[in-house]
């Protein structure tokens, strides 16, 4: 891979010489050149910055130095065999997997701006002679581009094939698997009256493996919460006591899931669909219900009344589009906590075809006790204290 980098600061790419992508360099691996924009200008004070058009602060930097010094590094090379990198904290996030897709690349050209930016015109014009990536290194300001075009080839070249001697620990890293690592210890056992886990020197890899997953993921989730799959995220749901205002709303949403209810259930009567408004006011102010709201909107619901020994739990529902998120079993396990002393199971109806119901329902510990009426399974846990 060859690597070009223009900028008017060639010292500040010293460290590519050191370290990782020096070794990569020694290998053969990358071949990378530093050149000095100010070479491509043609005045006595070599000058690479004007005033803006149109007024504004700082400066801008000139199109006819860059024009040059692209001519000059790109050359006549085919479009699509180099990529133009311009860092610039207006460009898109630099991530693991734009690193992956840089590294798959023949050359790379970095043109390294300071000021305000680079004239629009030489990014436009480099659209039309390479692929032409705008990349931040993440939402604060540098002064220039040279510190990203350290990061980027760094984090680029570790992944070229050949250049690390260990492929696995490509593989365990940080961001690789969506997951931030896992904490690391090494010898000795004990160190200042800190223990090292337990469980890393049971030689149970099982175990291990367990462990350092469930780490990872609690320190994703404390961490970068916006790692995690939406499935696991029930952000900003708000559970509580339904209120006689929240009639209208519940009426709604309980048509919305039950209508889903009737395809999964052919031919089965459903009481929820053949309720008045008026009817489910008579039930909200009767039974224990609780709705959960996101952002104001009424998403979730469900109730429950004493009958004998049981709480009967009922109309448990989800708004479809948030399925699928936990929000159902949220709710369940609430509505448990409210059983009165006097109940010694939980009870409920489901539709015989809502296997997906079903199956939520038996992962919460309920078993089915058959069908009760065609179309209709009741299914009870008992009541532990
Ligand atoms: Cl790539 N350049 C500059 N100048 N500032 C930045 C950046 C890049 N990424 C974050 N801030």
């Amino acid at each position: 891979m060859r690597i070009d980098v223009l900028t008017i600061f060639p010292d500040y790419l010293a460290p590519l010489g050191l370290s990782l992508a020096g070794k990569a360099r020694d290998k053969g691996l990358i071949d990378v050149r530093v050149h000095d924009l100010r070479d491509w200008t043609h005045d006595r004070h070599r000058t690479v910055d004007d005033t803006p058009y149109g007024g504004g602060a700082g400066m801008v930097m000139k199109p006819e130095p860059w024009g040059e010094a692209l001519d000059a590094v790109l050359g006549d090379e085919p479009r699509d065999r180099v990529t133009v990198v311009v860092p610039t904290p207006s460009g898109q996030p630099f991530t693991q997997a734009v690193a992956r897709e840089l590294a798959t690349r023949e050359r790379l050209v970095f043109a390294c701006g300071r000021y305000e930016g680079i004239d629009q015109r030489v990014l436009d014009e480099v659209a039309d002679r390479a692929e032409l990536r705008e990349i931040s290194l993440g939402d604060y300001v540098l002064n220039g581009g040279e510190v990203a075009a350290l990061a980027v080839t760094e984090a680029v070249v570790r992944l070229v094939p050949g250049f690390m001697g260990n492929a696995e620990s490509l593989v365990e890293e940080s961001h690789e698997d969506g997951l931030l690592e896992y904490p690391v210890y090494t010898k000795p056992p004990t160190w200042r009256g800190r223990d090292v886990p337990p469980v890393l020197l049971s030689g149970d890899h099982a175990a291990i493996a367990a462990w350092r997953r469930e780490q990872a993921e609690r320190r994703t989730a404390e961490r970068r919460p916006d790692l995690l799959p939406p499935s696991t995220l029930l952000e900003g749901v708000e559970l509580r006591a339904a209120e006689p205002a929240d009639a209208a709303e519940l009426y709604v949403l309980q048509l919305a899931c039950w209508v889903q209810e009737m395809h999964a259930n052919p031919g089965v009567r459903i009481p929820a669909l053949h309720e008045s408004l008026d009817d489910l006011r008579s039930w909200l102010t009767r039974d224990t219900v609780v709705v959960a709201r996101s952002a104001g909107r009424l998403v979730g619901g469900v109730r429950a009344s004493l009958d004998g020994d049981a709480w009967e739990v009922g109309r448990l529902m989800v708004a479809p589009d948030l399925a699928g998120r936990g929000l159902g079993r949220t709710l369940l396990t609430r509505i448990e906590e409210l059983v009165p002393p006097e109940a010694t199971t939980y009870a409920l109806f489901t539709g015989a075809g809502s296997s997906r119901n079903q199956r939520m329902y038996k992962k919460a510990g309920y078993r089915l006790r058959g069908e009760v009426e065609p179309g209709t399974v009741r299914m009870t846990k008992p009541v532990r204290r």
